[in-house]
C-alpha cells in the first residue's frame, strides 16, 4: 500500500494485538479466524502478542465494541507494548479513527492487513496495478484518516505542503488526485489485460487441454506445479506467496500435451476491492478446461477453506467445470476422519503429498480420464474444398471412421470440444 501506515511501522519488531468477537457459543472459529489472521500478521512480518476473542453483544456504531471492551483493550495494548491493533472484522472508517483516539495505537481491519501482504508480494506489472488499484478504492473513503495520520509525511508531496487546518479543502483535492490516479491505472491496466487476451487466444488456439490448480492459499498449489513440472515458482510456508499465475507445459504419461497453471490462492471472506481488482487473474484461473482443486487435509480448517473457495469459484461462474478434488499434505494429516470426511463430500479425489511427490499416479490417471472426456464424438460432412479445416480435424482428431462420397467426405470423429464451433456447420 502506497501510503498505508502500516509501511511507517517497524515491522520486525512491530506487535499487534489481534481483536476477533464471536456470538454466543462461536467461540471456536472466532479462535480459528484469529490463528489465520496471526498467520496473515507473520506473512506480512508482524509479531503477535495476544490474541483476544470478545464477545459480541451488539455493535457500537462510534467504537464497533462497547467502550468497555475498548478500554480493556487499551489496557492490554499498553501493558503488552502493542503497536498496533488489527480487527478480524471489518469496521468503519470512523470507527478506527476513534478507536485510535482512544487507545492511542494504530488501529487497522483484516481487510488492510490482507491488502499490505498483496502490495508487500506484488511483483510484476500486472499484480502491482492491481493491488494498487484496489489499495486506492479502499483509501477513498478513508482519506481523511490518512491525511491526520500522513500530514507530516506528505506535506512537500504530490499535493504540495499543507497544515493542519486546511483539513477539508485538502481532503477534497486528494480526493480528486486519487480518483485521477485511479482513472489513470485501471486504463494502464486495462492495456495489460489486453495483452494477457491475446495471449490466451494464442493459447486456446494451441487446443491444448489447460488444467488451472487453485485452492485455498498455502494448500501447496505452487509446489505441485514445482514437483510435475520443476517450473522456478515461489514455494513458502506464507499466505499468498503467489499472486501472479505461472502456466506450464507437461506431458501426461500418455503423451497428451496439457498446460498447467498455478494461481492466486483464495482467502475466507476476501475483500471485494481484491476479488475486483485480481478479477482478470482469477478468470485466467478459470478460464482453464479444467480445475484441479488443492485442500490441504492437515490443516484443521481444511473443510471450511475448501467452501470458501467455492464461493470464489461461485462468485466467478466457474462452479461447472470438470473438477479433480486433491487431497494434499496427507503426510502431514494424522486425521484419518478428516480425509474420509472431505472425499465423502467430493466426486474425484486423489489423496496425495506435493511435498513428497506421493500418489501422482492416480492424478495422472484423473487427468488423463478428464482430457479423454473433454472430446466428443462428432458425424460431419464436410466438402474436400475445405481443406484447411479438413487437415485440422484429422490431426487434432481420432477418426473411428471415413468415407467419400462425391466431393465431400464423410467422417465420424473424436475431437476436442474447443473445435467444436468450428465444425458446427457440418455436423450432420
Ligand atoms: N508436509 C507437506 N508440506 C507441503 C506439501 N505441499 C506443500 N507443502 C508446504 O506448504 C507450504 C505452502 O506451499 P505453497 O506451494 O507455497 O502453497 P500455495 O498453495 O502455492 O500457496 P499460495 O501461493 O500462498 O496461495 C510450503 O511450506 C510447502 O513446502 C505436502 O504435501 N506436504
Ligand atoms: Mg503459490
Amino acid at each position: 500500500m502506497k501510503e498505508g501506515r502500516l509501511d511507517d511501522l517497524e515491522r520486525q519488531e512491530t506487535k499487534a494485538l489481534l481483536v476477533g468477537t464471536y456470538l454466543a457459543g462461536e467461540k471456536e472459529p472466532c479462535l480459528e479466524q484469529l490463528d489465520e489472521l496471526e498467520s496473515l500478521g507473520h506473512t506480512y512480518g508482524l509479531t503477535t502478542v495476544l490474541k483476544l476473542p470478545c464477545p459480541l453483544r451488539g455493535i457500537d456504531a462510534g467504537t464497533f465494541l462497547g467502550s468497555g471492551k475498548i478500554e480493556e483493550i487499551k489496557q492490554l495494548a499498553h501493558d503488552q507494548g502493542c503497536d498496533v491493533i488489527i480487527f478480524d472484522d471489518e469496521i468503519s472508517p470512523q470507527q478506527q479513527r476513534n478507536i485510535e483516539k482512544i487507545t492511542e495505537k494504530s488501529v487497522i481491519d483484516r481487510t488492510e492487513l490482507i491488502l499490505a501482504v498483496f502490495a508487500q508480494r506484488a511483483h510484476t506489472r500486472e499484480a502491482k496495478l492491481q493491488i494498487e488499484l484496489a489499495s486506492l478504492r479502499y483509501q477513498m473513503p478513508r482519506l481523511r484518516r490518512l491525511w491526520t495520520h500522513l500530514g507530516r509525511q506528505r506535506s512537500g508531496g504530490a499535493s504540495g505542503g499543507f497544515v493542519k487546518g486546511e483539513g477539508e479543502k485538502q481532503i477534497e483535492i486528494d480526493r480528486r488526485i486519487v480518483r485521477r490516479e485511479i482513472d489513470k491505472l485501471t486504463k494502464e491496466f486495462e492495456e495489460v489485460k489486453k495483452q494477457r487476451q491475446t495471449q490466451r487466444r494464442a493459447r486456446e488456439r494451441s487446443g491444448i487441454p489447460t488444467f488451472a490448480i487453485i485452492g485455498y492459499t498455502n494448500v501447496g498449489k505452487s509446489t505441485l506445479l514445482k514437483a510435475l513440472t520443476d517450473a522456478d515458482v515461489l514455494v513458502e510456508d506464507k499466505l499468498f506467496a503467489t499472486l501472479d499465475t505461472t502456466t506450464r507445459k507437461f506431458l501426461l504419461p500418455n503423451k497428451q500435451p496439457i498446460l498447467l497453471v498455478d494461481t492466486v490462492g483464495f482467502i475466507r471472506k476476501i475483500p471485494h476491492q481484491l476479488v475486483a481488482a485480481f478479477r482478470s487473474t482469477l478468470e485466467e484461473a478459470v478460464q482453464a478446461d479444467i480445475l484441479i482443486h488443492l485442500i490441504d487435509v492437515s490443516h484443521p480448517n481444511a473443510a471450511m477453506q475448501a467452501e470458501s473457495t467455492f464461493e470464489v469459484l461461485k462468485e466467478l461462474q466457474a462452479t461447472n467445470l470438470p473438477m479433480i478434488t486433491v487431497l494434499n499434505k496427507v503426510d502431514l494429516c494424522p486425521n484419518r476422519l478428516m480425509i474420509d470426511r472431505i472425499r465423502f463430500k467430493y466426486v474425484k479425489t486423489v489423496e496425495l503429498s506435493a511435498l513428497q511427490r506421493t500418489g501422482f499416479d492416480r492424478l495422472m490417471d484423473l487427468m488423463m480420464r478428464e482430457v479423454a472426456a473433454l472430446r466428443k464424438t462428432f458425424s460431419l460432412r464436410v466438402p474436400q474444398s475445405q481443406y484447411a479445416l479438413l487437415s485440422e480435424v484429422l490431426r487434432e482428431g481420432n477418426v473411428l471412421s471415413q468415407e467419400y462420397e462425391e466431393n465431400d467426405i464423410l467422417i465420424q470423429v473424436e475431437i476436442p470440444t474447443h473445435l467444436e464451433r468450428k465444425i458446427a456447420p457440418y455436423v450432420v
